[in-house]
């Protein structure tokens, strides 16, 4: 049985076909600076948002049409979803997914019934891996939904909670594990708080740190080899979270001595909340060699809140290409549509559109990046901007072989310094001859 049947795979037609269910740029085996672009993207479908979201906002219920869910939540409903969703991911090409424990299967009435009925949706979804060939890009746990972890989960006030936690984290590790997983991912939706009035700040990171040593400890006890990924996100649901962004979660992990285990998953709406570029949180990441996952979405300038939109921005994947061509494509992550449709677009038709939309946005975005590299301007100059630490003093800065005292001497001795331009604009208009 098929639940998309009058949709077939989506193939490449390239850029000058007006199909509408066909991919215009995303041409899997193509290759870009020696890798494939299905190597160089390693796109993953989300679970949460392909599945199970419903599609309703703050002021009204869910619009999406989903046929093949009978709206119950039940064990067998949950493995009713899984061929469903590797359909799904066929016929888009996706060779990745990524999912929460309680995306893919219910609470039970108990917590190891609950860990029951993951184990079964787990036996399925192995199933499905091994008929074709899709991997897990990360497993998580949530960690937000429930009413007991309305004060947070690893910087919960309760210990009981927090112990809860830990069981959850335990399993969604296990299972990832047991999946061939190739990462795990910590989002903190509830660590953080809504007042400072109620909260002690530094116990409740002491005790993420804590979790986040047992979750290493656990994880070699398993051998998981994925590293560990943290998704920064200022706010939403908390007022304040303390892995707010990319630098503050770096800082976090060197604090507490964990930050060999773990590397970023960056989300491009979480930048845009924190107030960053999505270029300026990858930056921030790979400069620590950090930089592990992307997902992929986009915000909207006009709404303050995650809207997760699908990425259809062209200069914005351009930007993101560039930083991941720069790593050498990415390693253990990939990018991982955590993007919702419109509330709406609520026909199954519409998540495939999503889809496309997506995959093609990313692989212009690749082209031109490749191609921006191939033509070497810009990278040029910003070698030429800071020649003069090439060489002579600047070259001595750099080494670290000189002092205040040299510095002040060949002020005094040489000429008033005259900065060059910055040619902000020249760069603008160089990019935008390749967009
Ligand atoms: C929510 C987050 C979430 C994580 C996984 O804003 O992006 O979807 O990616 O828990
Ligand atoms: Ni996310
Ligand atoms: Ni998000």
């Amino acid at each position: 049985m098929s639940a998309f049947k009058d949709i077939q795979t989506i193939q490449y037609e390239g850029p000058k076909s007006k199909n509408p269910l066909a991919f215009k740029h995303y041409n899997p085996d193509e290759v870009v600076e020696g890798k494939t672009m299905r190597e160089l993207m390693r796109f993953a479908g989300a679970y949460w948002h392909v599945m199970r979201n419903e599609l309703a906002d703050p002021f009204g219920q869910g619009t999406a049409d989903m046929p093949w869910d009978d709206g119950k939540n039940t064990l067998q409903t949950a493995v009713d979803r899984v061929p469903v969703f590797f359909e799904f991911l066929e016929k888009l090409s996706l060779d990745y997914y990524c999912f929460h424990d309680r995306d893919v299967s219910p609470e039970g009435a108990t917590l190891s019934e609950s860990n029951k009925n993951l184990d079964r949706v787990a036996d399925e979804l192995e199933k499905f891996q091994n008929q074709t060939g899709k991997k897990l890009l990360w497993g998580t746990a949530c960690l937000f939904i429930d009413p007991r972890y309305s004060q947070g989960g690893a910087t919960t006030p309760d210990a009981n909670v927090y112990a809860y936690a830990a069981a959850q984290v335990k399993k969604a590790m296990e299972v990832t594990h047991r999946l061939g997983g190739l990462g795990y991912t910590f989002w903190g939706g509830r660590e953080g708080y809504s007042t400072l009035m109620n909260t002690d700040m530094k116990r409740e990171l002491d005790h993420l740190a804590r979790f986040f040593h047992m979750a290493v400890d656990y994880k070699k006890e398993i051998g998981f080899e994925g590293p560990f990924y943290i998704e920064p996100k200022p706010r939403e649901p908390s007022t304040h979270q303390y892995d707010s962004d990319s630098a503050a979660c770096l800082n976090f992990l060197r604090e507490y001595d964990l930050t060999e285990h773990f590397k970023l998953n960056i989300e491009t709406n979480h930048a845009t909340l924190a107030g960053h570029t999505m270029q300026h949180e990858l930056t921030v990441a790979m400069n620590a060699d950090a930089l592990g996952s992307i997902d992929a979405n986009r915000g909207d300038e006009l709404i303050g809140w995650d809207t997760d939109q699908f990425p259809t921005d062209i200069y914005q994947t351009t930007e993101i290409m560039l930083c991941v061509l720069k790593m050498g494509g990415f390693q253990t992550g990939g990018l991982n549509f955590d993007a919702k449709r419109r509330r709406e677009s609520h026909d199954p038709i519409d998540l495939f559109y999503a889809h496309i939309g997506g995959m093609d946005a990313f692989a212009r975005g690749l082209k031109i990046a490749a191609a921006i590299r191939e033509d070497g301007r810009l990278a040029e100059a910003l070698q030429n901007r800071y020649s003069t630490f090439d060489s002579g003093i600047g070259a001595k800065v750099e080494e670290g072989n000189t002092s205040f005292k040299e510095l002040e001497e060949y002020a005094l001795n040489n000429p008033e310094p005259k900065v060059a331009s910055g040619r902000q604009e020249m760069l603008e208009n160089l990019i935008n001859e390749f967009i």
